[in-house]
């Protein structure tokens, strides 16, 4: 059975780039690198690369555009929408959880907004500062960002980095309770737990002002040690908890501080499940500065946004993440409509192992290169790790050696096509100014 650690993927890669877009605190860098200049040589050279397919919603040619053919070929599959995979089994059944709670309360089911969102729904509605490092173009998939690299705007397009993204629009509407579902990109490491689209379900509540008393009245300290705030952090606590309880059975669980820009205070739920604490989600109380934008400064309530893959990799044993990606119907034909089942594997065909080592150029960004793994490789591709790094002192620059491993969910690679990759790989690194060794 797998295992979720907090940190997955202590590679040397995941130190400077775990949790990058996780919207919390900015990640700790091994190195500090200077600020990034893409030359123009190479920019025009991915423009000219993206400019092929004219009639595409995603791939503009604008000039911070990093939408690749591969990751627009995954928008509009729908994985949660479909009632027999275990994305959708399992939101079918957190959806019914909720509509089932002691409450006059119905959550709305939303599951078919466009991904394609702007930066003010997906960043600034939700007091995330342009400099954040989620916002970088190293992280989020960008459709339009006239700024470019260095200078990121709220009228910047993108593919939606979290399903928060929707939360001021459908506040707005007037909704005071929703559930929201869809599929989220980030760019990020290549191995078994991450994969650039995967699925989250936002929840939302609002309180009634008679319940929670006016926060209108109240400075932000006196808010935050108000009963009302202590009632909405209980209020969601525990529905979250018995969230588990319906998914896992009773699980033994901890609720962790953390930190989220939009929410205040906030937390992050784990639970103990094979041996391991495994995080399930982030939430916390609405932050006011969110309510205020969105016209309710007298409103209070809670949000929280889970990962479906996560869930779903633990309850039906799932081993790869890939595997959602699955058409073989080896993989579809065993899960059903309501059914939570153990997913037999049908056969772990052999991996191949190749390793690739470069000088970095000043600006390299890890996630460029597991963008053009992906790119080259598709889910051919079931790991790219460091395996090793060093500086010469004298040449003033580093190198890094980076693991490949190749392997197919469904049959056996050949020798050539995975030397074909690793040769288109080599190739394509020089893109990203590096001197291959
Ligand atoms: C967020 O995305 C916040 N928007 C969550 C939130 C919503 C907080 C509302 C407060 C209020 P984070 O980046 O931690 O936070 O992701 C939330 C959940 O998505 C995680 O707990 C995890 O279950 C899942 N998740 C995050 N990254 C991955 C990944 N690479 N692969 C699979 N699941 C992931
Ligand atoms: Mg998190």
């Amino acid at each position: 059975m797998r295992r979720f650690p907090r940190q997955p993927m202590l590679t040397l890669a995941s130190i400077t780039l775990a949790n990058a877009h996780v919207m919390t605190h900015p990640p700790v860098r091994m190195t500090s690198t200077p600020a990034r200049h893409f030359s123009s040589e190479r920019s025009a050279l991915k423009r000219g690369r993206m400019a092929a397919t004219a009639e595409s919603r995603f791939i503009t040619g604008n000039v911070g555009n990093n939408v690749t053919p591969y990751i627009e070929n995954l928008v509009g599959r729908d994985l949660h929408k479909n009632p027999d995979q275990p994305l959708g089994i399992i939101k079918a059944k957190i959806e019914n959880y909720f509509n089932s709670l002691d409450s006059d309360m119905k959550f709305d089911v939303v599951d078919s907004l466009d991904p394609l969102v702007d930066a003010q729904r997906c960043f600034d509605d939700l007091l995330i500062p342009t400099d954040h490092p989620g916002r970088k173009p190293s992280d989020t998939y960008y459709v339009t960002r006239d700024g470019g690299r260095e200078v990121s705007s709220a009228a910047d397009t993108l593919l939606r980095t979290h399903t928060s993204a929707h939360q001021s629009t459908l506040m707005r509407e007037g909704r005071e309770a929703f559930l929201c579902t869809g599929d989220v990109y980030r760019r990020d490491e290549i191995d078994a737990t991450h994969f650039p689209v995967f699925h989250q379900m936002e929840g939302v509540k609002l309180f009634d002002p008679a319940l929670v008393g006016d926060p209108t009245t109240m400075t932000r300290e006196e808010w935050l040690a108000s009963p009302g705030c202590e009632l909405i952090a209980a209020d969601l606590k525990k529905t979250l908890e018995g969230m588990c309880d319906e998914l896992f059975g009773p699980v033994e669980k901890r609720w962790i501080d953390e930190y989220f820009p939009f929410t205040e205070p906030s937390f992050e739920l784990e639970i103990f499940y094979n041996g391991d604490w495994m995080e399930v989600l982030g939430c916390g109380v609405i932050h006011s500065g969110v309510l205020d934008n969105v016209g309710k400064p007298d409103r209070r309530g809670w949000a929280f946004g889970l990962g479906l893959e996560r869930l779903a990799m633990v309850l039906f044993s799932i081993p790869d993440i890939r595997l959602f990606w699955s058409a073989d119907k080896r993989f579809t034909k065993q899960f059903k409509e309501g059914q939570i089942t153990t997913f037999k594997p049908y056969s772990k065909y052999p991996p191949c192992f190749k390793d690739i080592s470069f000088w970095l150029p000043d600006d390299f960004e890890p996630n460029d290169f597991f963008e053009i793994g992906r790119e080259v490789c598709g889910e051919l591709v079931e790991n790219m790790s460091l395996v090793d790094e060093f500086t010469n002192p004298k040449k003033g620059k580093t190198s890094h050696c980076y693991r490949i491993t190749y392997r197919s969910m469904d049959r056996s690679l050949t020798d050539e096509e995975v030397n074909e990759m690793q040769n288109k790989l080599r190739e394509r690194a020089t893109d990203l100014g590096v001197e291959l060794r």
